[in-house]
């Protein structure tokens, strides 16, 4: 089987032109197209309600999200993070003079060990930031029992868990604040974009300010912000797709019951995605290939996928740990991150997005399951 088109990881998840170009005529109308307007408004408090938080502030984009969201939480010192991550996690830290102790992933769920994070904490630990890797949630409460212990905030990193549920609880009412991306790529998505959820009413306010240049009214700048605000036409965009994600998750629950049933007796090709359906984000399809059983390796199969027009990513390589920037630290050594960095060999997320046909996904486990 060769695909006669491309198919990739995801597609964006888009809401009929028609649809946009109805709502796009009022910004058009009103003329106010960024800084705080009517759609950010209503993008906010649906958002608040689907995701079922109390406190919410939306960004232009994940990254900056998470960038202010330690801004404002005014940590010093080191963090303790995970290195196998997307990069931006830890460039949130180093952009705000912040150093990441890097602390070795559990192997079941391919998160922060919580078991492993208590000896790395200093007298300059003063958080822990977590990521829910591919949608699956960290040892929220080990990790919360640890920062209880040492008064640590706890900082999630939820871009992969837009309506993850752990416990039958939302995934952002955890830690201290979570940060979620509405990147294109995402199961939500406004083009760009991202949202905090957060604890502390306090912060409202103070994030606010962080976004917008620290302006607190045209003649007071209080402090030193950024420009990261959304815009009004990447909320409307939120509010034409937010009504589309339901079948969206249904649409990828089938597709991934087709490659659990495809793939479930194939030595050396474990699924990754252990969350129950209805709490899982749908966010990406990831298998795990152990070489030995397997007989090849996972670039070996990402290299044999692309000749059949199928393109697989490997996230998240390369480890964190291990950009050059980082080599100074121990945490970074490999012999303290055994599990990561065998993970990073082994990882393979493929195609996953509503609009992939489940003749696809047959084809794509077919060169999967011949290639033993
Ligand atoms: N933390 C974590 C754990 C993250 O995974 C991310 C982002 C962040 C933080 C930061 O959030 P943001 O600041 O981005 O909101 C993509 C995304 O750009 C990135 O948002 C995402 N994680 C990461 C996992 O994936 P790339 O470099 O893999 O994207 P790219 O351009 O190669 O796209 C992947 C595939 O998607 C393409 O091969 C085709 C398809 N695609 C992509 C785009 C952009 C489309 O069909 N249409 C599109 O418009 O990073």
């Amino acid at each position: 089987m060769i695909e006669d088109e491309s198919i990739y990881i995801t597609r964006p998840l888009l809401p009929n032109l028609n649809d946009v170009y109805d709502k796009l005529k009022d910004v058009w109308e009103s003329k106010w197209l960024t800084n705080s307007g009517p759609q950010e408004d209503y993008l906010k408090e649906e958002l608040k309600q689907y995701l079922q938080v109390e406190n919410l502030s939306l960004f232009n984009n994940g990254t900056s999200a998470l960038l202010l969201g330690l801004r404002a939480l005014k940590l010093t010192g080191e963090v303790i993070t995970t290195p196998f991550t997307f990069p931006a996690t830890v460039q949130a830290l180093d952009w705000n003079n912040l150093t990441p102790i890097f602390c070795d992933i559990d192997p079941a769920t391919l998160t922060l060990d919580a078991a492993k994070i208590e000896p790395l904490i200093t007298e300059k630990t003063t958080a822990i930031l977590g990521v829910h890797t591919f949608g699956n949630p960290c040892d929220v409460e080990q990790i919360q029992l640890i920062a209880n212990k040492y008064n640590l905030k706890v900082i999630y990193d939820g871009a992969h868990t837009f309506g993850t549920k752990l416990n039958n609880i939302p995934i952002g009412n955890y830690g201290d604040m979570t940060m979620f991306s509405f990147h294109a790529t995402k199961l939500f998505n406004t083009v760009e974009g991202g949202a905090l959820t957060f604890r502390d009413n306090s912060l409202v306010g103070r994030l606010s300010l962080l976004k917008n240049f620290g302006i607190a009214n045209p003649e007071e700048v209080v402090l030193s912000g950024l420009n990261a605000k959304l815009n009004e036409i990447q909320a409307v965009i939120g509010l034409e797709v937010l009504k589309l994600v339901e079948t969206e998750r249904k649409k990828r629950h089938k597709i991934k019951r087709a490659y659990e049933s495809c793939l479930k007796d194939v030595p050396g090709i474990n699924v990754l995605t252990k969350l129950e359906d209805e709490c899982s984000s749908y966010q990406y399809f990831v298998i795990q290939i152990d070489e030995e059983l397997y007989g090849k390796s996972r670039d070996w199969l990402h290299e044999k996928l692309k000749e059949y027009n199928v393109f697989t990513r490997k996230y998240f390589f390369p480890l964190c740990s291990d950009f050059e920037w980082y080599q100074h630290l121990e945490s970074a050594c490999k012999e303290n991150l055994p599990i990561a960095n065998k993970t990073v060999t082994q990882v393979l997320a493929l195609p996953y997005y509503g609009e992939l046909q489940l003749e696809s996904v047959e084809k794509i486990c077919k060169v999967i399951r011949d290639s033993i």
